[in-house]
């Protein structure tokens, strides 16, 4: 690879140069910039942003190197409506996504991209997903003329030349195009092409559906990549938990979309458990195959956060509320007259006045939120004080525990353990889960959100769950596989369960169960924590009744529930392994 500074072109990679020949004559930009992924660049790229009015530089005494963006109000979450999987079989992409024959799909978002950069710049984004020589990292190249883009992909994945040394001469690259057209709903299309190894993306400029690298490669496309290449690509937070002693516990965590998987996996746990510490590995992705001992090993492919704001503060996430303090770039929260930024559930009291996420004048009066619901930090992993060395080691770490949990008031007992592999197969596919402001429309509404990948998986569910139950064979040491619900409530509509830094006591009988070092007893749904194995030491307001409260099991919710997973059962039918139903059946004989 040669170095020509300035933005020019850094490879002398074929299939690379030929194909941004080839996108760059079909979208017509005045202006091509290849990115290095310096510093310099990003100092540089950053203060055009400031000029063009795509950011606003915050306050750098209070918030040294934090930007402030705005989305178009039209363009705040994922278009799960919007999105869609181009297989040539529908059945292929199955009933849980939407899909158009790749011909069609084609077709119609070249018509849309002819020409669409006219004016304008097109950046050329080289991105490693996961740590340089890791048998799980994937390349990719994203052409965007989006320079907020460009510069989130600096924060969230690693950017620029690395890239591009770790491609060498191959072909084997995501290609990833971006188009901003007019962010037009109408004109608004996620395409994926999973043989093809590419995305097209269209109509939007709003994190979820345009850094190519999250979800469109990590998930949709790498789930599809897994499943051939015997892996898998699941949307799970991966923490290190260490004792007192300094043993390290892998642990994998799948939740929806805002469930607080950025909060747990950068925990700090309550004073009780002083001696037990945290280590962050990701907060949205894991990437796991298995490795020659025989263990489930893990990398997290991204390198930032971009993480929800409402609700971050010093008791829900004290680590982000460090970590976003710098070299942070802020979508959709409220802006104070003094540049700093406002968001509800911030520490301390509102601004008496400031701007809200669309531009307008907000006091503590108004009616409507100051930052969107769905508004988001962008901030690199080195920030993080709670994050774990390990992220770099190409080889991952091995997973003991993987946990799935959605958001349900009601039903769901806050922990309990599947009684094998199978099971817990069947407990992360029929996860429920009240939807947040994640993704657009419905939020509250319980759905059944498979392994908190519904909107992620790039195949056909059914092929989905059967990768999953083949996996456990090529796995020798299986990690164990557990059920947790932070969100109960009571007749009252309060919370069971203190979450966030309290969860720490779940965890740590997660681990001590994989370590055989606890008690449980069995019930219908699974093994639960024995008398007094859940520490609950030191927490006020918090009796053994209560306890009792959130790990009820009632028979007539449970029956409710499984009618409810006969659902997506009865939508999968054709593709759904014999094994899950027999889960249902046999859940359904214990009750
Ligand atoms: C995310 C999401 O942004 O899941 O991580 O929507
Ligand atoms: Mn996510």
């Amino acid at each position: 690879m040669t170095k020509e500074p300035g933005g020019k072109c850094g490879t002398s990679n074929k299939a690379v140069v030929a194909w941004v020949d080839e996108m760059s004559k079909h979208c017509k930009p005045d202006r091509i910039y290849w990115c290095d992924g310096s510093k310099a660049e990003r100092k540089a790229l950053t203060a055009e942003a400031v000029e063009k009015g795509v950011l606003i530089k915050l306050n750098q005494k209070k918030l040294p190197g934090c930007y402030y963006h705005r989305s178009n109000p039209n363009d705040v979450a994922r278009v799960e409506q919007s999105t869609f999987i181009c297989t040539e079989s529908q059945d292929e992409a199955g009933p849980t996504n939407n899909w158009m024959a790749p011909k069609e799909m084609y077709q119609k978002l070249r018509a849309f991209t002819e020409g669409s950069m006219r004016g304008r710049t097109m950046y050329v984004i080289p991105y490693l997903m996961g740590p340089p020589g890791s048998p799980l990292a994937k390349v990719g190249i994203e052409l965007t003329d989006s320079i907020y883009v460009a510069l989130s992909m600096g924060t969230m994945t690693r950017m620029g030349e690395i890239a591009l040394e770790e491609l060498g001469t191959s072909d084997d690259f995501n290609r990833g195009l971006h188009c901003m057209l007019d962010v037009n709903p109408e004109r608004r299309y996620i395409a994926h092409f999973p043989k093809d190894n590419a995305i097209i993306s269209v109509g939007s400029n709003y994190g979820g559906n345009v850094l190519l690298g999250k979800k469109c490669l990590a998930l949709r496309i790498g789930s599809y990549l897994g499943r051939q290449e015997g892996w898998f690509a699941e949307h799970m937070l991966v923490l290190g938990v260490e004792s007192p002693a300094g043993e390290k516990t892998y642990v994998a965590a799948a939740f929806p979309s805002a469930c607080g998987k950025t909060n747990f996996a950068m925990m700090m746990p309550p004073p009780h458990l002083k001696g037990w510490k945290i280590w962050t590995i990701g907060d949205d992705i894991a990437w796991m195959k298995p490795g020659p001992d025989g263990r489930l090993y893990a990398i997290n492919p991204e390198a930032g956060y971009f993480g929800v704001v409402p609700g971050t503060n010093s008791k829900s996430n004290p680590a982000a509320v460090e970590m976003i303090s710098r070299d942070t770039i802020f979508t959709n929260v409220a802006l104070t007259p003094d540049l700093d930024v406002w968001w509800e559930g911030k520490d301390g009291p509102p601004p008496k006045e400031c701007l809200d996420w669309k531009g307008n004048k907000w006091t503590p009066a108004s009616a409507e939120k100051a930052a969107h619901p769905n508004s988001r930090f962008t901030a690199p992993m080195a920030n993080n004080p709670l994050l774990a060395p390990e992220v770099n080691d190409p080889m991952g770490v091995p997973i003991r525990a993987i946990i799935f949990g959605g958001r349900r008031s009601n039903t769901t007992p806050l922990i309990y353990q599947a009684f094998n592999w199978v099971h817990g197969v069947y407990l992360g596919a029929t996860m429920g889960s009240e939807m947040t402001a994640a993704a657009v429309g419905g939020a509250g509404q319980v759905r059944r959100d498979p392994m908190a990948m519904l909107p992620f998986c790039g195949y056909h569910m059914g092929d989905y769950f059967r990768h999953w139950i083949n996996m456990h064979k090529t796995i020798k040491h299986p990690p164990r596989i557990f059920n947790v619900n932070w969100f109960r409530k009571n007749g009252q509509g309060e919370f069971l369960w203190p979450g966030f830094g309290e969860n720490m006591r779940v965890l740590k009988w997660i681990v001590d169960r994989c370590h055989a070092r606890t008690d449980a007893e069995e019930t219908p749904l699974g093994w639960v924590p024995g008398p007094g194995s859940l520490d609950l030491t030191g927490l006020t307001n918090f009796s053994p009744e209560r306890l009792e409260q959130a790990q009820a099991i009632h028979e007539e919710e449970w029956r409710r529930e499984l009618m409810m997973q006969d659902e997506l059962f009865m939508k999968l039918h054709a593709r759904l392994p014999k094994e899950l139903i027999f889960q249902r059946e046999l859940l359904l004989a214990r009750l």
